[in-house]
């Protein structure tokens, strides 16, 4: 774990506008990825979270900078709301020597674990048995800190997850299990990929205590996760959070999305986790939020993306006979 590195930053506190700055940051960094995307820039398969980033900092919020994140193929709102550079990140998309894993990982095999963002990985539900581990290790070695999984929906179908839930939940092991249920598993739509509607009915199965939010709403998630946390934290065992939310772009970038009514998209749209969080503050006026700050917030997280985008596409890819390079031992 690296230390006093610039990728060590740290999840957003509990402040409303750190909490809308993040996201923002987050958004910004995923429309200036699926810019670089079309250009070429970016190559590979890249999967955006756009429409889902009250999630993933809600969720992140509520840990702390030494809980560890196990993230999925779409992953780079986890990685940021846990605390990731952006440049680094952005280097990372782009294949530039200075990104998290040289350039040689991509967007599905980020790793920052200076920030307690151990991997995202492009094995639909492999990540979930992979914070059981970290969190029986905890178990073993002694200490406080949580694992927690984000997955999909799609991932419920899986038997790493069901075999997951079942070994946690028996060695009562200190994770959070959140569900990212945005209604689909690439073009399938939930309804023709299980009979459950709600993720969370299997929690129950294993006798996890599980919640189902709006994950939408960012500050239901960091309640509902903070709860979580906290109960695994003092040894309950395992908790699951099921967010309920909706990804505004295809599956991958480039995917025409033919599976869905454009009616669907426009009512996720009008839910948009950044603009009902905004208006939802200026609105309560407890803060002395206006318009204008949060206009200030949005244009301060995309001139922080502009720079960090000159940033990390300054840098030089690998050299080709780098290839073999991090992949054995020496
Ligand atoms: C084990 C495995 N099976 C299938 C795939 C192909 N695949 C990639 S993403 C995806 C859908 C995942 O759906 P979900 O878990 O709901 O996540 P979302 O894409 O909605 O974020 C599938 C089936 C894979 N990557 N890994
Ligand atoms: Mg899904």
């Amino acid at each position: 774990v690296t230390s006093g590195r610039r990728d060590d930053g740290a999840p957003p506190s509990a402040d409303p506008l750190a909490l809308l700055a993040r996201m923002w940051l987050i958004r910004a960094f995923e429309e200036k990825a699926s810019e670089l995307y079309a250009k070429g820039v970016i190559r590979g398969l890249l999967h955006l979270g756009i429409g889902q980033e009250a999630v993933a900092v809600g969720s992140a919020s509520a840990l702390r900078a030494d809980d560890l994140v196990f993230g999925t193929h779409r992953s780079h709102a986890h990685a940021l709301a846990k605390g990731a550079d952006p440049v680094r990140l952005l280097a990372e998309l782009a294949g530039r020597t200075s990104g998290y894993c040289g350039g040689k990982g991509g967007s599905m095999h980020i790793a920052v674990p200076g920030v307690g963002f151990v991997t995202a990985t492009g094995v639909v539900g492999g990540n979930i048995p992979l914070a059981v581990g970290a969190a029986y290790a905890r178990l073993v070695r002694g200490g406080d800190r949580v694992a927690l999984a984000f997955f999909g929906d799609g991932a419920g179908q899986t038997g790493s997850f069901h075999e997951s839930l079942n070994i946690a939940s028996l060695w009562a092991l200190p994770i959070v299990l959140v569900c990212e249920n945005n209604g689909y598993a690439e073009f399938t739509p939930l309804s023709a990929h299980t009979k459950i509607e709600r993720l969370a009915t299997h929690a129950a199965t294993y006798g996890i205590p599980a919640e189902t939010v709006d994950g939408n709403d960012v500050l239901a998630v960091r309640k509902a996760v903070a709860a979580a946390a906290e109960a695994a934290r003092a040894g309950e065992g395992p908790r699951f959070v099921e967010a309920l939310t909706y990804r505004l772009r295809g599956h991958y970038e480039g995917d025409p999305a033919k599976y869905r009514e454009l009616s669907e998209l426009s009512e996720w749209r009008a839910k948009d986790p950044l603009a009902r969080f905004g208006d939802r503050l200026a609105a309560d006026g407890v803060l002395d939020v206006d318009g204008a700050t949060i206009g200030r917030i949005e244009a301060e997280a995309r001139e922080r993306i502009e720079e960090a985008t000159r940033e990390a596409l300054a840098a030089p890819p690998p050299e080709p006979g780098d290839v073999v390079r991090h992949v054995y031992a020496t």
